[in-house]
Order: C-alpha cells, then sequence, then structure tokens
C-alpha cells in the first residue's frame, strides 16, 4: 500500500468546516484505491495565537518537514491582525518549503451559475511566484503618529526567483498551448516589472514551441473578465497573481471554487494545498461554506502524490455532484455544506 504522511491544518473560520468535508472525500477515495493517507491533525491557526501568542509553535516548520503533504483551510480572524494570520504561518511555509509555484488553476464547472463562463469553456492556469515579489518583509514605518508618518515596502524579484517560477510556466504552455501570458507592469514599475519581463522572455526562449505576451495587468484583468477562454497559463508575480487568480475564480462562478498547489516543484519539501479563498468569518459556522476549492485541492495532492487515477475519480465526483445541482448557495444552489459533500461521497460510490 503506497502510504502518505499529511499534516493537516484546519485554521480558521470556514477552514474548520471546509477541511473536514474534504478528509471526509479523500478518506473514501484512499479506500477505494488502496492509499494509505495518514492524516495529523495539527490544531493551529488564530485560536492557537490567541492562547500563545502565535500562529503555530516555536518548532511548527519542524513538525511539518517530516509530512509528505500540508492541507490547508483558511487562516484570518476578525480578532488577530491580517499580518500575524499570514506571516505567522501560511507564508513562513510557503518560504521555508520552497513552495515558490502557487498553481492556481481556472476553470469553468457545469452546474454552477456564472453568466460569463456559459458563454465559453474556460481552463486556465495561473501561475503565481510564492516566494519574493511584493510579499516581503524589506520596509518600514516612520514617524507614527505624526505628520510626516510615513512607510516604505520594497519588492524584490531574484533571478533565481523569476526564472524557476518562469520555467514552470513555460513547460506547462509547452504541454498545452503553447501560449503563456506574463502579467506586467512595467510602464508604471520602472525597475522591478522590466527584470521581470526580462527574465521571463531569457527563460521562455529555451521552450522554442512556446510564446510568451506580456500584458499590463490592468489591461490583463480586464482580458480576464471579457474573454477568459483566449488564455492558456498566465505567469504573474505574488500580489499580481493572487489578484488574477481571485478574479479569474469569480468570473467562474464563485471563489469557493477555486483549488490552489503551492509547490515545490523540485520535491525536496513537502508542498501545501489549500483553496484559494480565506476564512470567510461572515458565514463560518452557518454551514454555508463551499467546500469545492478544498476537495480541488484534495484532488491536486492526490494528483502530487502520485496518484492521477484517484485524483481524477475524486475530481469527477466533485463535478458530478455541482452537475447534478447539489451546489452550495454561492454558485446557485440551495445545499448546505454537509449536503453537498454527502452528494460527494455519493458520487464516490457510483
Ligand atoms: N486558504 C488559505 C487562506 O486563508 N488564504 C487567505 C489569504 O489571505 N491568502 C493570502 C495569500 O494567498 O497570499
Amino acid at each position: 500500500m503506497n502510504t502518505h504522511n499529511i499534516a493537516v491544518i484546519a485554521g480558521d473560520g470556514i477552514g474548520k468546516e471546509v477541511v473536514p468535508a474534504a478528509i471526509a472525500c479523500l478518506e473514501r477515495i484512499a479506500a477505494i484505491h488502496s492509499l494509505g493517507l495518514n492524516f495529523t491533525h495539527l490544531e493551529w491557526g488564530s485560536d492557537h495565537y490567541k492562547r500563545h501568542g502565535r500562529m503555530m509553535p516555536a518548532d511548527g516548520l519542524d513538525q511539518l518537514a517530516v509530512h509528505d503533504a500540508i492541507f490547508l483551510g483558511a487562516v484570518g480572524d476578525p480578532e488577530v491582525p491580517d499580518t500575524e494570520s499570514l506571516w505567522g504561518l501560511l507564508i513562513p511555509i510557503r518560504r521555508e518549503f520552497q513552495q515558490y509555484v502557487n498553481l492556481r488553476p481556472v476553470k469553468t464547472l457545469d452546474g454552477v451559475a456564472s453568466p460569463l463562463a456559459a458563454k465559453n469553456p474556460i481552463d486556465l492556469l495561473i501561475v503565481r511566484e510564492n516566494n519574493e515579489g511584493e510579499y516581503s518583509e524589506v520596509g518600514g514605518r516612520m514617524y507614527r503618529g505624526l505628520p510626516q508618518e510615513s512607510a516604505v515596502q520594497e519588492t524584490i524579484f531574484t533571478r533565481l526567483g523569476v526564472s524557476r517560477v518562469a520555467h514552470f510556466a513555460a513547460s506547462l504552455a509547452s504541454a498545452r498551448s503553447g501560449r503563456l501570458t506574463s502579467a506586467t507592469k512595467s510602464n508604471g514599475i520602472i525597475h522591478t516589472m522590466p527584470f521581470w519581463d526580462e527574465v521571463v522572455e531569457e527563460t521562455v526562449g529555451g521552450y522554442p514551441g512556446v510564446a510568451v505576451t506580456h500584458e499590463l495587468v490592468d489591461a490583463l484583468a480586464a482580458h480576464l473578465v471579457l474573454k477568459p477562454w483566449t488564455l492558456d497559463v498566465v505567469v504573474a508575480s505574488n500580489l499580481l497573481g493572487d489578484i488574477l487568480s481571485d478574479l479569474g475564480s469569480a468570473v467562474t462562478g464563485s471563489i469557493g471554487l477555486a483549488p490552489s498547489a503551492n509547490l515545490n516543484p523540485d520535491g525536496y519539501y513537502p508542498s501545501l494545498f489549500e483553496p484559494v479563498h480565506g476564512s470567510a468569518p461572515d458565514i463560518a459556522g452557518k454551514g454555508l461554506a463551499n467546500p469545492v476549492g478544498q476537495i480541488w485541492s484534495g484532488a491536486m495532492m492526490l494528483e502530487h502524490l502520485g496518484h492521477s487515477e484517484a485524483a481524477a475519480h475524486l475530481q469527477a465526483a466533485f463535478e458530478s455532484a455541482l452537475r447534478d445541482g447539489h451546489g452550495t448557495r454561492d454558485v446557485g444552489g440551495t445545499s448546505s455544506t454537509s449536503e453537498f459533500t454527502a452528494a460527494v461521497l455519493a458520487a464516490i460510490e457510483a
């Protein structure tokens, strides 16, 4: 039996609802496909912060390092500063384990109410740089509370960082249509963005079947809303990729649908799988959360661990539950989180 040790961090808000839903599906898939998935549940997140003053224990990264993958729900709590919840858990994990690719599929799903997606099928991949760029701790605040109060935040692009994510995106594009779009803002951001463009261009030059188009991110945002079906693989910096992928999921019907894989493509470290959405405190605890983003992230985890058949089975099951009208309210249906999960479990057996 293939056995994998998975660290599970449900985290905050709706993470506590969608993670158990996805684990129930993963356990059933594991039983059917004879996979050993050993889940270790780690009670980390904002409740841990409120008790101990930190989002995870001091040796949290060491505890995670011995696992084959990490399955995360959401982080964020109205009583905890957002900088603490993000920089105290998710960002250190992405960095420590060199998860420099954040792969975010944007795809039309049958059964989801989305006027735009109904026009033409959408099937694109956003490759977000995940370790550097605008997400940087370099900077500071001065003269707090005075009229001259100021803040500086540095963006950092390295040749290594940009080229490795561009390689990943180019090889994906090469296996698909050969069309790669790189998000830029090099007309306004005159040092880092032209550097990003140059390194992407050089890297993609090594892939004869791939053509890269550099699109200004404002125009690309409009492109993503007006004609998303003409895009295939999009590579973007940390911040731009985050924004574009939220927009992409909204275009397909709901951010609750969107999965993501924070990948260490070299395989030296565990990768992390999480839905794109956050903790949604406004609907937490009400049984309204859409578990598709979490379940789909579980399918991406199975694929990453080498179980394509099991991943396809799980993917087909949640797609069929949506197609059969079992969607949650955000996608135009009436099901609760548990009703939708029950429909996926039934589709797994079908
Ligand atoms: N699903 C994980 C989560 O809660 N993400 C919320 C968030 O704020 N993410 C920021 C990011 O991906 O950079």
